[in-house]
């Protein structure tokens, strides 16, 4: 059995009951297959598939809080820290109840790769909590994050690990956590990143992951003689990297015609309302029905029997951005015939295997999240960069670099993916270009 497979068997036997991290782990690997077996001799020796499939540690706790009733209530706390070997574990928190060791650990392996393509020094990491922050007053949810920090606070720091937001966490939940952790340890360091901008946040960290989408998406369309203005464009979501991707999107010219949550999703032919959309999702908190009670324009559509509803619109350019497999075969097909030429994954692994296989073997671009996405990542670093230097950097200066990363990851990607005849394949790039970094640098450490 080749190297590759029994890595990959090895992992499913080892961690039974956690298909997500499998997932992941095999559409790395199968990428990796060419790359892996002219080295395989070393590799194997090294057992470097084995360390790099096994985190480094896994950190579960308890996290008991009192609710707004008096009632104590106790949710299950994680943190993966992954792969240390090209910088600090650096990586979002995820609050949603789906959450559980297999998910976080899935996230923490994609990370590792997201994290090389940037260029930028940080490893690979993921935590969150099965934590649902819908429907909780702000004081549950202060009472929660000072309780997730007061264990969590023990095994990170600016130079160790350097949480940040995902889903159900954004700048609320990380200036609680921040303040626990200050009074805790006495320490005003960059421990967090996605921070208020009061207190040692970056200009554009908010906006980084939806823009990143975007501009990464417009290389993309350059290098294969297209252009974003004029077309139109579906997005899934509605929450941090759904909002900024619709607005970056609008601003090159495109038209967004819908968003989506967890109950339902908005068609809105004229183009999706940015400004109505962050009083609905920012600032209210509230479901899409409010945005379609305020807008005309808009049609709202509850989800049904599990459908996903917004790829049966006709589009150009679909961005996933909720949640991982939230675009199947099916939808796949509905995509292409609608005839849609590009997907760019706002959200990670948003794109079930055989949907992805499916688009690209009908000639639809398509780019990972592990790239895709890496523009909220690559942001949190600037920000650790600014924590570090004691300063801040301007919006403009900081949207420059971001732009300049992305570009930059398209690059290496589509170079990688040629380098090893796999020219337009850009899951196989991405996969390539982000281990090879990491491979070299575990391999110089020795076993570690
Ligand atoms: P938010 O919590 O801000 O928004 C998540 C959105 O996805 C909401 O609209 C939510 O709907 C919807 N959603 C979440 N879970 C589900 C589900 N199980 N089924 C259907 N819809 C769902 O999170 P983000 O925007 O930050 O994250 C979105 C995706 O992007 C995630 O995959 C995340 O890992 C990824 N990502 C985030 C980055 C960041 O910087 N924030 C960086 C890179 C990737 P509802 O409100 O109804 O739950
Ligand atoms: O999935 C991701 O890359 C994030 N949620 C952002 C992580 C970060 O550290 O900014």
């Amino acid at each position: 059995m080749s190297y590759v497979d029994e890595v990959y068997e090895l992992v499913v036997a080892k961690n039974p009951a956690q298909p997500e991290f499998h997932q992941a782990v095999k559409e790395v690997l199968e990428s990796l297959r060419v790359v892996i077996e002219a080295n395989e001799e070393q590799y194997r020796k090294d057992a470097l598939l084995e360390r790099l499939v096994t985190p480094e540690r896994q950190l579960l706790f308890r996290v008991p809080w009192v609710d707004d009733k008096g009632q104590v209530q106790v949710n299950n706390g994680f943190r993966v820290q992954f792969n240390s070997a090209i910088g600090p574990y650096k990586g979002g928190l995820r609050l949603h109840p789906s959450v559980n060791l297999g998910i976080i650990k899935f996230l923490g392996f994609e990370q590792i790769f997201k994290n090389s393509l940037t260029g930028l020094p940080i490893g690979g990491g993921k935590g969150g909590s099965d934590f649902d922050p819908k429907g909780k007053s702000d004081r549950e949810i202060m009472a929660f994050c000072q309780s997730f920090m007061t264990e969590l606070y023990k095994y990170i720091g600016a130079d160790t690990d350097v949480p940040a937001g995902d889903i159900g966490t954004g700048g609320r939940e990380i200036g609680f956590m921040y303040g626990q952790y200050k009074r805790l340890t006495g320490l005003y360091e960059g421990v967090l990143t996605g921070k208020g901008l009061t207190y040692g946040g970056s200009l554009a960290r908010t906006e980084a992951t939806g823009y990143g989408l975007l501009y990464l998406t417009e290389e993309m369309l350059k290098c294969n003689g297209k252009d974003i203005a004029g077309k139109t464009v579906a997005v899934s979501g509605s929450g941090n990297v759904a909002i900024y991707a619709v607005q970056k999107a609008q601003q090159l010219g495109a038209k967004v015609v819908t968003v989506s949550d967890s109950t339902g999703w908005i068609y809105d032919p004229e183009g999706i309302d940015v400004a109505l959309l962050k009083e609905v999702k920012e600032v209210k908190r509230a479901r899409l029905t409010e945005y379609a009670a305020a807008r005309k324009s808009a049609e709202y559509h509850e989800k049904k029997n599990g459908e996903h509803g917004v790829w049966n619109v006709k589009c150009d350019i679909a961005l996933p951005c909720a949640t991982q497999n939230e675009l199947d075969l099916e939808d796949a097909k509905a995509l292409v015939a609608n005839g849609c030429f590009a997907v760019a994954e706002g959200a990670n692994m948003p794109t079930t295997m055989e949907a992805t296989e499916y688009l690209q073997k009908n000639g639809v671009l398509f780019c990972p999240g592990k790239a895709a996405n890496a523009g909220g990542v690559a942001t949190s670093a600037l920000e650790m960069s600014q924590n570090s230097e004691r300063l801040s950097w301007t919006f403009e200066e900081v949207d420059a670099k971001l732009k300049g990363i992305m570009v930059n990851i398209f690059h290496n990607l589509d170079d990688a993916a040629k380098k090893y005849g796999m020219a337009g394949n850009y899951v196989a790039g991405a996969n390539i270009a982000g281990f090879l970094k990491v491979a070299e640098a575990m391999t110089a450490q020795g076993v570690v």
